[in-house]
């Protein structure tokens, strides 16, 4: 008799520690994670995978350099992978990225003299790409980063956008046409226009004006990727609320798509930060949690519009900031931190 009351006692801590990210969050969002090949074929990282994450972005597999590296011959070999651990788990997938400066073949604007190519053959050949990933991922990828980072870092720039080979060619209408050609391909995958320091006064409201000007051209642009690459001071919850406002006049599925909180000054999702970090500590690590906490308040109170929030990397070991950034709620140990505590049990975090 004992025994057994001892056991129905036990029941709901059991229960309660059975559940990852994604059972906590059932019916406010999504979470995801973005993976490397590695996350995808250690028995004991996919198992963490599958008990956090509902939603999995592959981290390099799917851009443009990895899937047509030149130009008709397609290696598919990383993006099956990461595709079919989704299938086989039934996860679906966020597709990363359609259209980007990075992380592309120059064969895509440029002729052999490296000449940049006439407008419509630019076209011709971002649209076969497009047509095919898309439609190679159609079954299991409900959403894609159609265009990445199109927004200027020079805050002063008279014109909002980055002056890459692909908008000296085509202007704005690279960017219609990225999202026309992925429509063509799957009508029903959520299009998303995906960029960082997305809190920032000046890059917002030039993402919100871009948007704005597409939808009204009739452009299919469904949603907006707030990259989320944070530091543990900025965004405040006010700048990160206010952005979302902002965002959310406009479209009616915002995704967080690259979450993580690194520990140096530094924010956003150019490559210009140090690796250097800090040492770790146990002040670090509940300010860590701290700030995860007042960002996934903010972020709870906003879940009837943000549909998906997905983590850059499973561990700090994953990390692009690198380990000593201690950016993630896993450590370089995939062991849980107090920011996945906080997390999990949902804690109003406001100081
Ligand atoms: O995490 C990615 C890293 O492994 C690559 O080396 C890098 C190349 O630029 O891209 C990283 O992912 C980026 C993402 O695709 C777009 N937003 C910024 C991310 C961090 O740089």
């Amino acid at each position: 008799m004992r025994k057994k009351v001892f056991f129905f006692l036990l029941l709901p801590a059991l229960q309660l520690s059975a559940q990852g990210l994604k059972d906590a969050y059932e019916g406010l969002f999504t979470v995801g994670v973005s993976v490397n090949l590695r996350n995808v074929t250690d028995s004991a990282q996919a198992a963490l995978i599958c008990r956090n994450y509902n939603s999995v972005t592959a981290e390099n597999a799917m851009k443009p350099a990895s899937t047509e590296r030149e130009e008709g011959r397609f290696d598919w070999r990383g993006a099956d992978r990461v595709a079919n651990f989704c299938r086989q788990h039934g996860i679906k997938m966020r597709g990363h990225c359609l259209m980007w400066h990075n992380q592309i073949g120059r064969w895509m604007y440029e002729d052999e003299e490296g000449n940049p190519l006439p407008k419509e053959e630019f076209f011709r050949r971002m649209r076969n790409h497009i047509h095919a990933v898309v439609s190679r991922y159609k079954d299991v990828v409900y959403c894609w980063d159609v265009v990445n980072e199109a927004i200027t870092d020079d805050r002063r720039a008279d014109n909002p956008y980055r002056q890459t080979p692909m908008y000296r060619i085509a202007g704005e209408e690279f960017i219609a046409n990225a999202f026309r050609f992925a429509h063509e391909a799957d009508s029903t995958a959520l299009l998303f226009y995906n960029d960082y320091n997305e809190c920032d006064p000046v890059r917002s409201r030039r993402i919100y004006e871009m948007v704005l000007r597409l939808k009204a051209d009739g452009v299919p642009i469904d949603g907006i990727g707030m990259q989320g690459h944070y530091n543990l001071r900025r965004p405040q919850p006010e700048e990160l609320d206010r952005a979302i406002r902002l965002y959310r006049q406009l479209v009616h599925h915002i995704h967080i798509t690259e979450l993580d909180v690194r520990a140096s000054s530094q924010q956003g999702g150019d490559l210009q930060f140090s690796k250097d970090g800090t040492t770790a500590s146990d002040s670090l690590d509940e300010r860590l949690a701290a700030q995860y906490g007042r960002i996934f308040t903010v972020l709870r109170r906003h879940s009837d519009v943000i549909d998906n929030v997905t983590f850059w990397n499973l561990s700090d070991r994953d990390s692009w900031l690198g380990a000593k950034n201690y950016p993630l709620p896993f450590d370089v140990n995939y062991q849980p931190k107090r920011a996945y505590d906080v997390i999990l049990q949902k804690k109003d975090v406001t100081q």
